[in-house]
């Protein structure tokens, strides 16, 4: 899965010289990142180049999110008929798009700008930088500081927080701290935007956290963690999906605990689940045994069976990684 990273030269002059219109989406169930990157990049297309119409596609935006500047004109649907210019950030195929993958199927030049190491493009253009913590980070440097403003600033330092967990995960280099300095310096309210975008939680939101947390159940010799957040809990704690964000970080800060599964009823016998893992562990592996992607520490699947099997299943995979090792207590 150690892919070399792609890095095709991004020349937004030369892409937009002959552009009208362009658009730029991003994934499914969009995160911090997704949305501050696509906001970041559509902020300085506009103020770069007014007379191209720039159109932002996402399928929602977190209520968490939306003192970000921009967010008021992003479009929730997408209408028929491509764009000149598609720009596909924080993932790199239509499938990761969801609904927004027509408007790449449809668009004339389709650039993605992607940091997930599983990512496999499916564009004219790849900018894919496993190394970096965030694709707002790669939006960044491309931009330039002399082009970013305060607007674009912010939501950029968004996208790195957000995936970053405030500058806490290893993916964070020094080149990220470099970067967050230099949209620091553009006057942004850094410690608002980490509370907002990271910190607070709705009151319905601490309640799933907990009780998922409550839950939780070690297994393989208490070197792994798993909790399951079932459709019927979630109905009665009157939560949605972009609800259980964070309950696999947190899970995965329990002591001894190397791999972390938060697993999430999606419907009969089938499970969104959701990896996080220590430095002893490829949970990208993991998940794309099971179809799914995503980052060495942090990745993503969908498991198929009851909830003993799709366990079953995971420590499977897991032990493929931890079997080496013995038992660990502290
Ligand atoms: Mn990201």
């Amino acid at each position: 899965m150690n892919k070399p990273e792609i890095r095709e030269k991004i020349d937004l002059d030369k892409i937009m010289a002959s552009a009208g219109c362009c658009a730029v989406s991003g994934h499914m169930r969009p995160d911090g990142d997704c949305i501050g990157s696509c906001l970041g990049l559509a902020l300085f297309l506009r103020k770069k180049y007014p007379r191209v119409k720039t159109d932002v596609y996402l399928e929602s935006i977190r209520n968490e999110l939306k003192f970000l500047p921009g967010t008021e004109s992003v479009i929730t649907t997408p209408a028929p008929g491509g764009y000149d210019v598609f720009f596909c950030l924080d993932c790199a195929d239509a499938e990761r798009l969801g609904q927004n993958a027509v408007l790449m199927k449809e668009s004339e030049l389709t650039v993605c700008i992607d940091h997930h190491r599983t990512s496999v493009p499916g564009t004219d253009i790849a900018y894919i930088d496993p190394l970096s913590a965030s694709a707002s980070e790669i939006v960044a440097l491309l931009l330039g500081e002399e082009q970013i403003d305060r607007d674009i600033a912010s939501a950029l330092y968004t996208g790195i927080v957000t995936d970053t967990g405030v500058f806490r995960y290893s993916s964070t280099t020094p080149s990220t701290m470099r970067i967050a300095a230099m949209l620091m310096e553009k006057g942004i309210d850094h410690s608002v935007i980490c509370e907002e975008a990271f910190f607070m939680k709705t009151y319905a939101q601490q309640q799933i956290m907990g009780k998922a947390l409550l839950d939780s159940v070690r297994f393989l010799d208490d070197r792994a963690v798993y909790t399951i957040v079932t459709r019927e809990q979630m109905e009665k704690y009157q939560v949605t999906n972009a609800d259980l964000d964070g309950i696999s970080s947190q899970l995965r800060m329990t002591d001894g605990i190397h791999v972390a599964a938060f697993l999430n009823e999606l419907g009969p016998e089938e499970f969104k689940v959701s990896l996080r893992s220590d430095e002893k562990v490829d949970v990208s592996r993991i998940a794309a045994a099971f179809g799914g992607g995503g980052h060495l520490r942090a990745a993503g699947c969908t498991v198929k069976g009851t909830a003993d099997e799709a366990v079953e299943k995971l420590g499977g995979q897991i032990l493929l990684q931890l079997a080496p090792e013995t038992k660990q207590t502290r």
